[in-house]
């Protein structure tokens, strides 16, 4: 069978021993690659209960299918651990030439565990692997570090690596390529940083495995040509993500103060449009034509990359109305590897702690010298900042029941930037993502305001459950990048047809979303097991959106409404084949051929 190589590459820092360990063809076929194959290499591979950020943990850097292939936005590698930010399945998807190198590498997935007593960075070129010091690139930022490795083996390979907060065990540090593409919001990065592993570089210069290369071009060439003949093509090219700040405005979902607000009056301080006078240049992942990367100069003259939630979590979420102050402070977030979602939530949080007196120090709402030490102080986890490296659950805990509920995350990782007091539909995405709050397994908003947006129906269940299956199933799993579909609609019946013309082997979308769904109930099963006492309350959200209501708006007065949040949840439960506490079924289990988590899970919870 094409498509895969069939071979991972383990790598153990412990004992420097390096080993190819070849992978079933059934295995692919039911997982696909990507979080998919993530997620079954880290059931099987870290011990029940064992520390994140401990030797005992996985770091798998996963292609899919697709992935690095010449086809339309396919350079993402997928990065999986055991979170230590939520200690439950965590994953993040970055654009890098890494994905391309990989698929030339002979490899599907570099696997590495344990930890090594000094600082290292891995070095594969196709299956020579080394694992070589890194004491000079340790305390290098992530744009610094990237240029050392490119003085040393050239510009022709893929890097994927951590900066300081990587290196501090910030509790949300990222994975960082190509300086400004970084993936894994659940800490990623801080667990690269407890192996002491600095990078993984590799550069790959095989053929890949495609059974039927023709049809890839063809099916590429119609894509590439559909995605540039697109309505909204133009408009992309020019705002990428960033025209979500004015449509989260307009719809009452931006994030404003600590997710109190979903409006801001100062919203057009850090729009799409006034992002477009400041651009100087694009930029993005291989084989896009999309390009995405929206460079402007910053506050300081310097160069920085941005995204809608980068800009709507370190702007309106904690009042800062200055594009080019937004900008340093996330070029800052780049060069140190720590996630701007996070960042942004927990500094928010910490504005509104201190603002109602529950913190010692005194940091106000929008104040920019504040903010731009406290990035730094977190990665480095000094003074305030080590409170901040927590992250906000842990924030959270011990400032009492007042600060508890407004406390933004789902399971430890915090909401990104959608504020869903009047979005029922994106509170249960964010309820049920598979690694806590994030809106990639299921962007269901963009649909729920255009239709009935206070309705909690069944339809958007189903809806919810269709969406999760094709973006956290498929694309996390193919991995490409998803952007295509939602922003310019290409049409999704290209990606079965691409994996059929990869692989050699006929795929439909049922067989797609049985796939999907096996994904979703094995990650459900390794929270479960690694979170004792396992109930419904662990895919709610957070308490502000059904306590606190908007003051601002045309939707002042609006929250969520438990009851019918519950409803909901136990009929997402009920299409998902998962009992009352959103525990898989057993005979879903067996039905999803996932019969080897039973015994597993019977010493954590009643299967019924
Ligand atoms: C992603 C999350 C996002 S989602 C953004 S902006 W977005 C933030 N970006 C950060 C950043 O930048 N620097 C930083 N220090 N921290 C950041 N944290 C935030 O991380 C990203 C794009 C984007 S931009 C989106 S929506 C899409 N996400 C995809 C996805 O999840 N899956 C997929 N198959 N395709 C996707 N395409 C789009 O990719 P995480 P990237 Mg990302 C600078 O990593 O952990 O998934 O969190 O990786 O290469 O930068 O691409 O408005
Ligand atoms: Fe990367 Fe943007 Fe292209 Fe997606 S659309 S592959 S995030 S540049």
């Amino acid at each position: 069978m094409k498509g895969w190589w069939g071979k991972i590459l383990h790598v153990d820092l412990t004992s420097k021993k390096v080993r190819e360990v070849n992978l079933d063809a059934k295995l692919y076929m039911e997982y696909i690659g990507g979080r998919g194959l993530a997620a079954r290499l880290l059931w099987d591979l870290v011990p029940q209960g064992a520390d994140p950020l401990s030797p005992y943990n996985a770091l798998v850097f996963a292609n899919g299918p697709l992935s690095g292939l010449p086809l339309p936005s396919s350079g993402k590698i997928q990065v999986a651990c055991k979170s230590p930010l939520t200690n439950g399945y965590g994953d993040g998807n970055l654009g890098s030439m890494a994905s391309y190198h990989l698929k030339r590498s002979g490899y599907d997935a570099v696997v590495v565990t344990g930890a090594s007593k000094n600082p290292v960075y891995i070095y594969v070129e196709n299956n020579k692997v080394e694992i070589l010091p890194a004491e000079d690139l340790w305390g290098k930022d992530t744009f610094e570090a990237e240029d050392a490795i490119v003085k040393k083996h050239g510009r022709n390979v893929g890097t994927l690596l951590i900066g300081p907060a990587g290196e501090n065990l910030v509790r949300y540090a990222t994975i960082v390529s190509q300086k400004g593409r970084s993936g894994g919001r659940p800490g990623v990065g801080a667990v690269m940083g407890s192996k002491k592993l600095k990078a993984l570089v590799i550069k790959g210069t095989m053929e890949p495995p495609v059974a039927n290369p023709e049809e890839l071009r063809k099916l590429s060439e119609e894509a590439y040509k559909s995605i540039t003949q697109s309505d909204n093509y133009d408009f992309w090219i020019r705002q990428g993500t960033m025209s979500t700040i004015v449509w989260s405005n307009q719809n009452s979902v931006l994030p404003t103060m600590n997710f109190r607000e979903g409006v801001w009056e100062l919203y057009e301080t850090i729009s799409g449009d006034l992002m477009e006078k400041l651009k100087v240049d694009r930029k993005g992942c291989p084989y896009c034509n999309m390009q995405c990367g929206n460079v402007v100069n910053d506050e300081i003259g310097e160069k920085s990359e941005l995204d809608y939630e980068n800009v709507a979590m370190l702007g309106s979420n904690i009042l800062l109305p200055d594009l080019k102050k937004v900008a340093e402070i996330n070029k800052l977030a780049d060069m140190m590897g720590v996630d701007t979602i996070t960042l942004g939530s927990s500094i928010g949080f910490a504005m509104e702690a201190s603002e109602k007196g529950l913190l010692r120090e005194r940091i106000e709402w929008g104040d920019y010298r504040a903010v731009r030490e406290l990035v730094v102080d977190t990665s480095y986890r000094k003074g305030l900042g080590a409170f901040l490296a927590e992250g906000v659950m842990r924030m959270s805990r011990g400032l009492g029941k007042e600060a508890a509920e407004f406390a933004m995350h789902v399971k430890g990782l915090e909401i990104s930037a959608y504020n869903c007091h009047t979005a029922p539909g994106m509170a249960l995405a964010y309820g049920t993502s598979s690694i806590g709050a994030h809106h990639k397994d299921a962007w269901i908003i963009s649909y729920e305001v255009k239709t009935d947006r206070f309705s909690y129906s069944s339809e958007k269940v189903e809806r919810l459950v269709f969406l999760q299956n094709i973006r956290g199933g498929m694309f996390e799993s193919l991995t490409t990048c998803r952007l295509p579909w939602v922003e310019v609609g290409l049409n999704l019946d290209y990606y079965p047809k691409l994996l059929t013309a990869v692989t050699g082997v006929s795929w439909s979308f049922d067989d797609i979303h049985v796939v999907a769904q096996r994904i979703y109930s094995l990650i459900r099963a390794f929270w479960i097991r690694e979170h004792s006492g396992w109930d419904r309350t662990m895919d709610y959200p957070p308490a502000r959106w059904f306590k606190h209501p908007l003051t601002k708006g045309p939707f002042a007065g609006a929250k969520l409404d438990p009851v019918k949040y519950d409803e909901m949840l136990s009929q997402y439960y009920k299409l998902r084949g998962w009992d009352e506490n959103g525990v898989p079924l057993k005979s879903t289990l067996e039905r999803l051929n996932l019969s080897f988590t039973i015994p597993v899970l019977e010493n954590f919870v009643e299967l019924k």
